[in-house]
């Protein structure tokens, strides 16, 4: 591909004549003023969560009269993919002490720690092991390790500031005492964070921080932490089995109402299969691919939000929602990558936001619901955002700054992921920016759990992106790979003592499923849909009339 097109470059021109300037101030520490709160709340306004269609209650279970997005909503709303009665618990494909459902990294760490505890354990994973919105994360991963200048106190503080002071301090204050411990963790592990030559960390600074804690691995700090977390579970293959193509559709109850496995969908052979275990943990990840109001999205191909629907039909409240994360710098230009992410390290080392003018409307390091509005403001409601060809808007992301502020090179060196893929596209972002808008990145809320990662189920565990309470209604960056390793640690732990010490096995049942299609129809839903999604759908409507699985259909084999 050749580049930007002519009308493109023109307007480049703009951020060009801005650039030295920017670059000046910012060299003598002069930023661009952040917003107060009050200013904060008013530009929240344009979020696409406080648009009023952005909410629709739920009809049915625990959390029935909850507004959130009508996306999660039909899900929720929808029949389980198989008849209950026509599934015969009896005949148990496999068995083991843990089960984990999902294998990025919440997942898989749960299995090591699990495995530490001396039990069996099976990974079952909806595509293959390790992909996941783990391995999409790019920019870094928080932990307050510089002991002089940071500790997990201010950690506390921005996370719950970031959250809107709505998050569950019991789980922030697990998160961020967690964080040194599990940066060292990682290390032990193999993981190759970015160092100077002397052996220190390097860390940046993220959107909402108070202190320089983000650490990294060039952009690519996600798909870092999954080879390392994998890795290590594929050589504990005598302890940890793990089972590919095979998404759960259904977790199994037993006659006391704890967790004892779940039914699964056999991707290559399309036959459905039990999995019977002592305890169970639920790390299957978020639901970008939701597109919820529209919306590109960063997220991998299979994060359809599956877990939610398991975990809320078994019985497990939601928490936080009614809120979804915007990331503000998605691709909007060229047109193959649009909704990818770009990662808000480029932020964290200096880049601009800017708009049409070549100038900056906001601070590039408020947190980030507060970003993403910042910059669909200035293109809905200002009218100075950039046109792309193919009709979309966007602002500028001025990564050539980082080169001038930081020496030549550091944009190709730290940030080798984009550079490589950009120059594909004929476009060297050392030296032109590049165009973004806010694009679908996080599922902020999810089922309600405690700092044990227990659920009201007995025997249910939960950690990562599926639950809910982390990070209140607005994440901050690089909490979300901490929140995998800290919850994927004390899920999997946790887990292989319940097994050891406490669990009461018992008749296998489906009952649940029942009383939900029972309780569907007594409030009057019609539906045709099935869930878990399992995979999201980008056929036309006549191939999507066509196929099997797209509507309800009772158990398919
Ligand atoms: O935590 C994240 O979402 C993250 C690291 C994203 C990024 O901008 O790189």
């Amino acid at each position: 591909m050749t580049g930007y097109p002519s009308e493109l470059k023109r307007l480049i021109k703009k951020v060009e004549e801005t650039r030295p300037g920017r670059v000046a101030r910012k060299k003598r520490g002069e930023e661009f003023p952040m917003l107060s709160l009050q200013e904060r709340e008013e530009r929240l306004k344009f979020h696409p969560d406080y648009k009023k269609e952005s909410r629709r209650e739920i009809r049915v279970g625990v959390a029935k009269g909850y507004a959130i997005s009508p996306e999660i909503v039909e899900l929720l709303e929808a029949r389980s993919r198989v008849d209950p009665d026509q599934i015969d618990l009896s005949e148990i494909e496999y068995e083991t002490d843990v089960l984990v459902i999902g294998g990025g990294g919440a997942g898989t760490a749960a299995a090591l720690l699990a495995q530490e505890q001396g039990v069996k354990i099976i990974i079952a994973t909806k595509l293959r092991h390790g992909d996941a919105n783990t391995m999409m994360a790019e920019g870094g991963i928080q932990g307050a390790t510089k002991g002089s200048k940071d500790s997990p106190y201010y950690h506390y503080l921005d996370v719950m500031g970031g959250g809107h002071f709505k998050n569950s301090p019991e789980l922030v204050r697990t998160l961020v005492s967690e964080a040194p411990k599990v940066m060292a963790w990682l290390e032990s592990l193999g993981m190759m964070f970015g160092k100077t030559d002397d052996g220190t960390m390097l860390t940046l600074h993220g959107g909402g921080t108070c202190r320089q804690r983000m650490h990294y691995a060039a952009d690519i700090t996600g798909a870092e932490i999954m080879r390392t977390l994998r890795d290590e579970a594929r050589n504990r293959v005598d302890d940890i089995r793990v089972l590919e193509f095979s998404p759960a559709v259904e977790l199994i109850l037993n006659e006391h109402g704890h967790c004892g496995g779940a039914v699964f969908f056999n991707m290559e052979t399309e036959e459905y299969f039990n999995i019977k275990a002592k305890a169970v943990i639920l790390a299957t990840g978020g639901s970008g691919r939701l597109h919820i109001q529209g919306f590109m999205t960063t997220n991998h191909y299979g994060a359809t939000g599956d877990g939610l629907i398991l975990g809320y039909r078994a019985g497990v409240k939601l928490r936080f929602l009614h809120t979804v994360q915007y990331h503000p710098t998605g691709a909007v230009f060229p047109e193959q990558a649009e909704g990818l992410l770009i990662t808000e390290k480029f932020r964290g080392a200096g880049a601009n936001i800017l708009n049409i003018d070549g100038e900056q409307f906001v601070n590039e390091r408020e947190p980030r619901d507060v970003e993403a509005a910042s910059v669909i403001r200035e293109c809905a409601s200002v009218g100075k955002g950039v046109p792309t060809p193919t009709g979309k808007v966007g602002v500028w992301l001025d990564s050539p700054m980082i080169d001038m502020l930081r020496g030549e090179g550091t944009v190709q060196r730290e940030f080798p992921g984009k550079h490589i893929l950009f120059r594909r596209y004929g476009i060297d972002i050392s030296k032109e920016p590049m165009l973004v808008y806010p694009t679908l990145h996080y599922q902020n809320g999810g089922l309600e759990f405690n700092a044990n990662c227990e659920t009201v189920i007995p025997g249910l565990f939960v950690a990562g992106e599926v639950t809910g309470g982390v990070h209140g209604e607005n994440r901050l960056m690089g909490n979300s790979l901490l929140d995998v390793c800290v919850f994927g640690r004390i899920a999997g732990r946790n887990a292989a003592i319940y097994v050891k010490e406490r669990v009461q096995e018992g008749r296998l049942t489906l009952e649940h499923v029942k009383d939900y299609h029972r309780e569907l129809e007594e409030a009057g839903v019609v539906t045709d849909r099935v869930a878990p999604m399992l995979l999201p759908d980008y056929s036309n409507p006549e191939v999507r009339e066509r196929q099997l699985t797209a509507h309800y259909v009772g158990t398919m084999r």
